[in-house]
């Protein structure tokens, strides 16, 4: 289970075998950086493990048939053999594969413009042999779709990890670095065998000592994660905190006017690369759930973020900003306030007024990591101002690690979402590659999943969500099903019957989550503070902006312009009018967008009461035969210890589902008085 997708079994197929040895005994390069060392090494590991025999490394061929490493334009081997034409079609970081046939010599070329590209061929073609697939006449070209693609951490340095469900920080113990660098090492290559290029290490809620991570007491000790990273391409980032200059210097203000508060963060940046000539640059969660930020000093956002900007600039570096800013005291018994406007609010009035090394991130939904959210209308609606998306790839809200939720395919349609900006076909994906506004800067990121824990996820399955997100921040445009039966393959084996079976189960599992969940776009219902389990008013009465408003008529928040809280006006106009009107709004959004009574009609015809309790009921049987029933079926055929952990898993989410389940139809059931039309046991 430690080693996730990079398993590299031993090849079983004799042919395959055979033609996979044929090709594969030598690599050869001139090229000794840390990047291409760490291709080699990943190759010759990888090889070893599936053919049993190690590799020779050399400068040049000594034989008729090897691998081939190099750049493309700086190599005299593989510039014969790849055509300009191919070159050309070959973008940063991006590479080529290319079986090469000769006479006298076979060969297989990976080849890129840079030495990441060099190594996420490596990965790529190792992913392809894990896949078994044929590498006699092989031929990819393929290229990252997000110039930035980012993990960020929320570990703090006592070893503890807010929303972690995985164990404890891999970089962080007892308010030190670690000195173990195996694991991370382990973890570099993780991600770069997904082409994960930015890591951020500390929590966006920079505590008092994770403040002082900036300063030589920790400076020497992040630049040797840095090096680590940096042998596998990743590039090392840090969440700051904006009172820096009070809590760090001498100062008694952070008011980014300031002139020594300028000077201050130019000094720091100075001293940072010092230690870390490549470091990335900061990640700031300010004026957001009581953490310190311009507002202080009535300024703005920009102000704030600029100001940062020009202190990392001369070094490259960048700062990315998050739009996570709401009212988190707000009276429940306002109705006008709606948090899913604050984001929008907050920072399209700043559009354009931020340097161009300055990146918002913003939250997938306008609300907070829910089972089921709109597309956050800012991400598009900024039109002058770099930005990526945030996904929460450990299951704050989503099961945290118990259940198992597949996030792929939520992802897949955020990526997919047409915003209609200007009347036209303008996808998610498409600004946020950077290709729709041309942006300086641009891309995903994503909070990760992993911890110390032996499988490094918690739920051993819950492997493929951080997967998916690096997969899918390499290239939006792959499909649900293609990732997730490449992760199968490479995580448990190639067997017909293990693929559909776990493939299947993933699949399914985001939408039995939400069944017997909160459905329809309503969220919330969690307990408060950890956010596991039902609690249908856990958040009603209190202060975060997170309310249903159940009555014994009806439930929902009506966001319409219309008559509600005006938010629908956030969006393009095409997208506004099909989330304004009742009939045209995505029913798995309904709640989200009105106030709708029980007795109300869906498409199917079942009345929104008992589409209530159908869903719970649903929910929890397909526990039982989509997921439990299924995975017993592998019993043999997957590893033991596999086999075990995960039943154990689903045998919680099976508990856990039937309170949720019996919670949320209770609730309904009194508050309403109305029956369940099949009359199942509702207490
Ligand atoms: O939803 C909230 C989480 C917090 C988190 C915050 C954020 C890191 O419950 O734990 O803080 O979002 O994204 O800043």
């Amino acid at each position: 289970m430690y080693r996730c997708w990079l398993r590299y079994d031993k090849i079983k197929n004799k042919e395959l075998m055979d033609s996979y040895i044929r090709l594969c005994s030598q690599i050869v390069t001139d090229m000794y950086t840390p990047i291409v060392n760490s291709a080699k090494a990943e190759l010759t590991n990888g090889l070893f493990s599936m053919l049993g025999t190690k590799p020779n490394i050399s400068k040049t061929p000594r034989g008729s048939s090897f691998i081939m490493l190099g750049i493309l334009g700086k190599n005299e081997y593989i510039d014969r053999e790849i055509l300009e034409s191919e070159k050309e079609k070959v973008c940063k970081d991006g590479y080529i594969i290319k079986t090469i046939d000769k006479e006298k010599e076979r060969f297989i070329i990976i080849a890129s413009k840079t030495e990441k590209g060099i190594l996420y061929g490596a990965f790529a073609f190792l992913r392809f042999m894990q896949m078994q697939r044929d590498i006699d006449n092989f031929y990819l070209i393929d290229n990252p779709h997000n110039p930035l693609r980012i993990i960020n951490h929320w570990d703090n340095m006592d070893g503890s990890i807010e929303r972690g469900y995985a164990g404890k920080s891999i970089f962080f113990e007892k308010n030190k670095i670690v000195n173990n660098m195996d694991r991370i090492t382990d973890y570099a290559r993780l991600l770069a065998s997904v082409g994960i290029n930015g890591v951020v290490i500390n929590n966006v809620n920079v505590h008092q000592t994770e403040t002082r991570l900036i300063t030589k007491e920790y400076l020497k000790d992040v630049a040797g994660l840095a090096e680590i990273f940096r042998n596998y391409g990743v590039t090392l980032y840090l969440s700051i905190n904006y009172a820096s200059p009070i809590e760090l210097g001498d100062l008694d203000t952070a008011d980014p006017l300031d002139e020594r508060v300028k000077q201050w963060w130019k000094d720091k940046a100075e001293e940072i690369y010092e230690y870390i000539p490549d470091f990335g640059g900061f990640l700031v969660k300010a004026d957001s759930e009581f953490r310190p930020g311009p507002f202080t000093y009535g300024r703005n956002h920009a102000d704030g973020a600029n100001m940062l900007a020009e202190a990392l600039e001369p070094f490259g570096g960048i700062v990315i900003w998050r739009c996570f800013v709401y009212n988190c005291l707000q009276d429940w018994r306002d109705t006008k306030t709606d948090r899913a406007k604050a984001a929008y609010d907050n920072f399209k009035p700043l559009d354009g007024l931020f340097h161009d090394n300055v990146i918002l991130q913003i939250k997938n939904g306008p609300m907070d990591f829910q089972v089921r959210e709109p597309v956050s209308p800012l991400i598009g609606g900024l039109e002058n101002t770099n930005h990526v998306v945030e996904f929460q790839i450990t299951q704050e809200y989503t099961g945290q690690q118990i259940h198992l939720c597949y996030l792929v395919p939520m992802w897949k349609e955020v990526l997919d979402f047409d915003t209609r900006i200007g009347g036209k076909s303008v996808t998610v994906k498409e600004i946020l590659s950077g290709s729709f506004y041309k942006n300086k800067y641009s891309g995903m990121a994503a909070v990760a999943n992993i911890g110390n824990d032996a499988n490094w996820t918690g739920h051993q399955l819950a492997q493929a969500n951080f997967y998916g997100y690096g997969r899918l921040a390499w290239n939006p445009d792959l499909s649900s099903e293609s990732i997730t039966d490449e992760w199968v393959r490479m995580t448990f084996s190639n067997e017909k019957d293990v693929v559909d079976t776990i493939s299947h189960m993933l699949l399914v599992s985001w939408s039995i989550y939400e069944k017997y969940t909160t459905p329809l776009g309503i969220g919330w219902m969690v307990n408060p503070g950890h956010h596991y389990g039902p609690n249908v008013d856990g958040y009603e009465y209190d202060k975060w902006g997170t309310y249903h408003r159940a009555d014994i008529h009806g439930i929902g928040v009506d966001r319409t312009v219309k008559s509600g809280t005006g938010y629908t006006a956030q969006y393009s106009k095409e997208v506004m009018e099909i989330y304004e009107d009742i009939n045209t709004c995505p029913e798995e959004l309904l709640l989200f967008f009105h106030r709708v009574p029980y007795s109300y009609k869906l498409k199917s015809g079942t009345t929104l009461i008992q589409h209530i309790y159908n869903t719970h009921f649903e929910g929890v049987e397909q526990v039982e035969e989509d997921l439990i029933k299924k995975w017993q079926g592998l019993k043999g055929k997957i590893e033991e210890e596999s086999f075990n952990h995960v039943l154990e898993r689903l045998n919680m989410q099976l508990e856990h589902s039937k309170e949720w389940r019996d919670v949320i139809n209770t609730y309904f059931y009194r508050k309403t008085g109305i029956k369940d039309q099949l009359n199942r046991k509702i207490y």
